[in-house]
């Protein structure tokens, strides 16, 4: 039985307090909170194992080496990748979409090849396009969003063309919450030729994912919103593709030997991992995959389903806020954004904050597609597996209450 007021128990942040107020944290979409056993698992690395990887003969770099590499398998479990040679440690999702864009986008695109992405990208899945459409002359294509601020698939087909090299598109919207249907885009995107990448930063840590049934070529996702620290990411890249790529960065660790005048690559997946990686975090993020399997990301994902549509429903309540997205949990995620009235969402965050809650507001990185809404900025409120209907109606309470302040701002 999922039991969120358990789990609660499991994150010591939780008992503290802010502005004298229970924290109430819904800024899940920006970061998660991390689990004693998480805290414990990088201390304990330092405590006892601490030493760098692959390259000593030592005890502790075995250890070392053996913890990282462990965490490589868990890590490809958890995303059904069926083997680790396609699984490659970065910084965070957007080094991750980086290392796609300049290993294999750069080099294989020209001036009349497209990139083909969605209306609701964040800038971590918009921005590396505009530097490769901008080296190397391709263009950049969108797909737009219904009015409900889903994808529109009708234009799909209008859009997809043999010109279209690469497909890449967020799994979930981190500001209206839509889940986009992979395997769909993926199949058509991949019938005229095109490489799919999937920015999976809020789907992977929100639902079940398996790369192979999905089928996609890349995905990427951060550690830091799954319960893991913060500075790990992870590229899962098909092997084949990832072989007939050139590295990302060099260095140490993804050469295998090396003149003055040139070297020869490691395999997969080092080959991607250049210099000493985050040891320690990759270790503590393998805590995080424990903690997760054992909830089950099936009842995650159904936990937030429950959360969103009591949320949404309370929210909705209230005539002077307007929410953006499906409105509908079956197909969103654990992601609400709102406006009250006319109050910009700084000054909600702000008096929100000063109940304890945490939200965050603002162009969520995502600047296109609030200029798409004629908005500046929305609040939004993000869940994970420690929230509560409990706080869902403290955070409709502290709006009532930040409303009476600003009582002119909707009359
Ligand atoms: N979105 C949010 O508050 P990094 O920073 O590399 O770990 O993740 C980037 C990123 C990429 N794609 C999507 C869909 C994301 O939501 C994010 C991060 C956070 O919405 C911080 S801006």
């Amino acid at each position: 039985m999922f039991d969120a007021k358990l789990i609660q128990k499991d994150f010591p942040i939780l008992n503290r307090q802010v502005h004298g107020k229970r924290l109430v944290y819904l800024d899940n979409a920006a970061t998660t909170q991390k689990p004693a056993s998480v805290i414990a698992a990088e201390k304990e690395y330092y405590e006892q194992s601490n030493s760098n990887i692959h390259r000593g003969i030592h005890t502790l770099s075995e250890e070392a080496t053996t913890q990282y590499e462990g965490v490589r398998e868990k890590t490809a479990a958890f995303i059904g990748a069926g083997s680790t040679e396609g699984v490659i440690f970065t910084r965070n999702t957007t080094e991750a979409i980086n290392l796609v864009a300049w290993s294999w986008a750069r080099r294989h695109l020209k001036k009349g090849d497209e990139v083909l992405l969605t209306a609701a990208e964040h800038h971590s899945n918009l921005v590396p396009w505009q530097l490769v459409a901008r080296a190397t002359g391709a263009k950049l294509q969108f797909i737009p969003l219904t009015p409900q601020g889903e994808l529109d698939l009708k234009r799909l087909d209008a859009l997809l063309s043999r010109r279209t090299k690469l497909v890449s598109f967020t799994a979930m919207s981190n500001v209206l919450g839509t889940i986009t249907p992979v395997k769909d885009i993926t199949r058509r995107a991949h019938a005229v030729g095109a490489k799919v990448l999937v920015d999976a930063a809020q789907a992977v840590p929100h639902m079940p994912i398996n790369v192979q049934e999905a089928a996609c070529d890349f995905l990427a996702f951060s550690a830091h919103k799954m319960l893991g620290p913060t500075g790990v990411g992870v590229l899962y890249g098909r092997p084949e593709l990832l072989d007939t790529m050139e590295p990302f960065l060099g260095g140490g660790d993804m050469i295998l030997e090396v003149w003055r005048d040139h070297s020869t690559w490691n395999e997969l997946p080092w080959k991607f991992e250049a210099g000493t990686p985050n040891i320690s975090g990759v270790v503590a993020f393998g805590a995080a995959l424990n903690y997760l399997n054992r909830l089950g990301m099936a009842a995650v994902r159904q936990h937030e389903k429950d959360l969103t549509a009591y949320a949404l429903a309370q929210l909705g309540k209230d005539p002077h806020v307007t929410i953006y997205g499906p409105r509908d949990a079956e197909r969103q995620g654990g992601v609400v954004s709102f406006n009250y009235g006319a109050i910009h969402p700084h000054d909600l965050g702000t008096l929100l904050d000063q109940e304890g809650i945490a939200i965050r507001a603002g162009h969520h990185c995502c600047q296109p597609l609030m200029r798409d809404y004629d908005i500046s900025g929305t609040a939004r409120a993000s869940f994970y597996v420690y929230n509560t209907r409990d706080d869902v109606d403290a955070l409709v309470a502290a709006i009532k209450k930040a409303a009476t302040v600003f009582s002119g701002a909707f009359s």
